[in-house]
Parts: C-alpha cells; sequence; structure tokens
C-alpha cells in the first residue's frame, strides 16, 4: 500500500467496475486541462472494467453549469447512447474509445440516433478546471459548484465525483492534470473513485 501523504492511496480490494455505468460530466472551459483529466478518468474506468458502452461523457459550457447537468443526467434526462451520437456533436479531441458515448450541448435531433433505455448511473464524475483570476467570480464558483455537488450526490444516492481542480495559478491545474513532469492526472483517481464508490453503493442498497 502506498502511504504516500496526498494522493489517493491503493485500495486493498479490486472493484470490478464491468457491470458498472458511469458518466463524466465535463466543463469546456481550460479544455488544455480537462482533456487530459477526462482521459485519465477514462483509462483508469477501463482498467477497473468499465465497458466503452456503459461510459457515457456530457459537456457543458463552464463548472457553474456541472451540478444541473449531473443532476438531470442521473435523473436520464439527457442519456442517449449509441455509437452516432458521438459523431453528432462537439466537444474535445478525445480518443477514450469508439463505445463511449458523447454528448454535448446543444446537439440538433437527427436522424439515427439510438436512445437507449436509460439505465441508471451508478456513478457519475464532474469535471471542471477553475482558475482563480483578479475577482471574486472564483470563489463565488467553487464555493457554490462544490456545495452543490455535494447536494446532488446526497439528493439522489448516486455518488458524485468531484472532479473540480480549485486552482490559484494555471500552473497549479497544469501539475494536478500530470501536465507537468512531477504532477499527477487526478483524473485517474476519480476514474477510481467513480468504481469504488459505485460498488459500494450497489452493497449499501
Ligand atoms: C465565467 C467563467 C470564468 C471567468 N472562469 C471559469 C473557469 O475558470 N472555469 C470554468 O469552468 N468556468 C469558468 N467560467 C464559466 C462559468 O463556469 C459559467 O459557465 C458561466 O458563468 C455561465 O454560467
Amino acid at each position: 500500500m502506498d502511504h504516500s501523504i496526498k494522493g489517493l492511496s491503493e485500495s486493498s480490494v479490486q472493484y470490478d467496475g464491468s457491470s458498472l455505468r458511469v458518466a463524466i460530466v465535463h466543463a469546456r472551459w481550460n479544455t488544455k486541462v480537462i482533456e487530459p483529466l477526462v482521459a485519465g478518468a477514462v483509462a483508469k474506468l477501463k482498467e477497473r472494467g468499465v465497458k466503452d458502452s456503459n461510459i457515457v461523457i456530457q459537456t457543458v459550457p463552464g463548472s457553474f453549469e456541472l451540478p444541473l447537468a449531473c443532476q438531470r443526467v442521473i435523473a436520464g434526462a439527457h442519456v442517449q447512447a449509441g455509437s452516432n451520437v458521438t459523431d453528432l456533436l462537439g466537444g474535445l479531441n478525445f480518443s477514450g474509445g469508439s463505445g463511449i458515448s458523447r454528448s454535448g450541448t446543444p446537439a440538433p435531433a437527427a436522424a439515427g440516433v439510438v436512445t437507449m433505455p436509460n439505465e441508471p448511473f451508478d456513478a457519475v464524475i464532474a469535471i471542471g478546471v477553475l482558475i482563480k483570476g483578479s475577482t471574486m467570480h472564483f470563489e463565488y464558483i467553487c464555493d457554490s459548484v462544490s456545495h452543490a455537488l455535494m447536494k446532488v450526490q446526497l439528493d439522489t444516492g448516486v455518488p458524485v465525483i468531484f472532479g473540480v481542480l480549485t486552482a490559484l495559478t494555471e500552473q497549479q491545474a497544469l501539475e494536478r492534470a500530470g501536465l507537468t513532469p512531477t504532477g499527477h492526472n487526478h483524473g485517474e483517481d476519480w476514474g477510481l473513485a467513480a468504481v469504488e464508490m459505485g460498488s459500494h453503493v450497489r452493497r449499501w442498497k
């Protein structure tokens, strides 16, 4: 077991994600940092056995939009799956796997979009990158988003993994996305946390 002071220490249990369904909701602000975080989360989900077809990715404009989007995704309001959805909607240049469904903002209804039965999600990972500027904007958004994401998970009973970087500098954000030589990609930790919490909540039902 890793006993480092910071970061997620390895669990003694290898959680099996092969039957889990996980949504990633991510903001599009600071995409340079967002992209590796999303990729890191997906890599760990897949490493733990979560199937491509059970990973749904939804984008929103900024971190402020994350709580409502998570709440609606959990409620099943925006969940579309099917390979052609991936091609229809904008988003990041993310190569997470061909079967992963992407939902973005706002997409025209198109022929051929397959709407799957809305199976419940076992966990949702909310990913955003907030970088402090010269006004109070940062403080207000950090505070409201973190409280709202906590409320969503407590209200719905579905784990919402807090994947929001609240960085005082751009350098801090880069480090936490593994974009510096000594950095670590926190997205990987969030993927593992989603599988662990999704597994726990299934047992606790
Ligand atoms: C407006 C804004 C600013 C200044 N900074 C960020 C940021 O660093 N990270 C982020 O995710 N979003 C930012 N936003 C956008 C807000 O989150 C939100 O999308 C808009 O205020 C619209 O509600």
